[in-house]
């Protein structure tokens, strides 16, 4: 195994990969169209048949598709295949509404399982290597995509679920695991223990794979230099597949796309109008290999760039931005708006842990907003002076970059809630 995993479609021409996605697209448009109720009544509504979908260069055409459009048709009522045909189901977390439900028939997890597979050759994996799926299994994507991508590849796989840190650091060393995969946050927090233990230098770990959340190149770097390995990023979302719709390969110059998969568009959120490359703007995906479950223009919400230069990796898939946060997950704190990953960029440059959380209310009428955020041990033997200190250099940071006040609370190491899965990092009281 050398470089690529798919060496004929990572760096094919623009030409060969416009002609593969004009086949598939117009392939999907067509049987979408006759199996799929609430999408032939879409197209109706627009005035469109399949026939007005000839290329990619009659994407735009098509209308989108949001969350609420596959709430409405739960459980199965956008799936394009006969359900005979499916092989298994992940799902949503629902923590923001019903759950929605994506099927899959055995192509569907083939390709999937390819996705992950390149992800993996990108973050240096080979079949020698012991890959250690610390993502949670089950209804979530994290663990089965990062799984079938290990198989795929003939890595040796280790299926060990999220949760039970002691256990994921005893296999970690006794079964020599050289690449990691979980969230960032769970990431951090072993390491965390890891050091505690005085297991981190047990440890054969080259490389992480590391999604599912928003996260910081500041936390990238925290997480390489406690574990010492290359930290990768991957992304990707459970109605379109799950992990591996994007991953970052050695340059980690922004996330290739699996392009002969899904095609990548950025709209503005308000206009819908689709933006060029290097506009920031809301991230749309339309899958045109899937069977059973293929989304044409689906917003996601996540905010990020797009790109098709060519990387220095020699791949020319496009590439996306790191994920800068989810359109519903920005605050609006009196009226500016804020994202999670901006507070974490500040707070690990100003020497804090990569623990926090912030606390958002509205006291008479007006937002207030609380950075709280864990101190080192070493900080929290210092001099009351000495935090009260630091906690004013990261309130003026804040501000420059934010450009609101900020309160900041420096609290004891330990007392924010670890998480194995996605971190949970803003609790907005306004809402209650
Ligand atoms: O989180 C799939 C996944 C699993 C991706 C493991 C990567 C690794 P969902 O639970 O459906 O699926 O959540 C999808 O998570 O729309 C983004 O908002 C966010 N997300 C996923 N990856 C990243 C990332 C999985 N690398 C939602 N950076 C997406 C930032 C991410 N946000």
């Amino acid at each position: 195994m050398g470089k690529y995993f798919n060496e004929a479609i990572e760096t094919a021409s623009r030409e060969e990969l416009t002609k593969i996605q004009n086949e598939r697209l117009v392939n999907t448009v067509k049987r979408v169209y006759e199996n799929v109720a609430p999408y032939r009544k879409k197209m109706e509504e627009a005035g469109l048949t399949p026939d007005d979908i000839k290329s990619i260069d009659d994407l735009h055409k098509l209308p989108f598709v949001t969350k609420s459009d596959l709430r409405d048709a739960y459980p199965d009522g956008m799936l394009a295949a006969p359900k005979s045909e499916c092989v298994r189901i992940h799902s949503t977390s629902g923590t923001t509404g019903r759950r929605v439900v994506a099927f899959y028939t055995q192509s569907d997890i083939d390709d999937w399982d390819e996705c992950c597979a390149r992800a993996l050759v990108m973050a240096g994996g080979t079949k020698e290597d012991v890959v250690h799926v610390a993502y949670g299994y089950g209804l979530f994507t994290g663990g089965a995509g990062l799984h079938g991508g290990s198989h795929k590849l003939g890595s040796l796989t280790l299926p060990m679920s999220s949760g039970n840190t002691d256990r994921q650091l005893q296999f970690m060393k006794d079964l020599e695991a050289t690449i990691l995969c979980c969230t960032p946050s769970y990431a951090a927090y072993l390491a965390e223990s890891a050091i505690e233990r005085g297991d981190i230098n047990n440890l054969k770990l080259k490389s992480g794979i590391f999604g599912a959340e928003a996260w910081s190149e500041e936390m990238r770097q925290d997480i390489e230099s406690k574990l010492g390995i290359k930290a990768y990023d991957i992304y990707g979302l459970t109605e379109i597949s799950g992990p591996g719709v994007a991953s970052e390969c050695e340059c980690q110059d922004g996330l290739h796309v699996n392009e002969d998969f899904f095609i990548p568009e950025i709209i503005d959120p308000e206009t819908e109008e689709v933006l060029p490359d290097g506009e920031q703007g809301e991230l749309v995906f339309t899958c045109i290999n899937k069977k059973a479950f293929p989304l044409l223009r689906y917003r996601t919400r996540d905010i990020t760039t797009l790109t098709h230069e060519k990387c220095k990796c020699g791949r020319t898939l496009a590439r996306i931005e790191r994920l800068k946060g989810r359109t519903d997950d920005m605050l609006v704190i009196k009226g500016v708006n804020v994202f999670p990953s901006q507070v974490e960029e500040v707070l690990i440059n100003q020497g804090m842990t990569p623990n926090y959380q912030l606390v958002v209310d509205r006291i008479n009428n007006s937002d207030t907003l609380e950075v709280k955020v864990e101190m080192t041990p070493e900080m929290f033997s210092d001099r009351i002076g000495a935090i009260e200190q630091k906690e004013k250099q990261i309130v003026s940071a804040l501000k420059s970059m934010l450009g609101i006040y900020a309160k900041v609370s420096l609290v004891s190491p330990k007392s924010i809630v670890r998480s194995e899965g996605k971190a949970v990092r803003v609790i907005d009281n306004r809402k209650i």
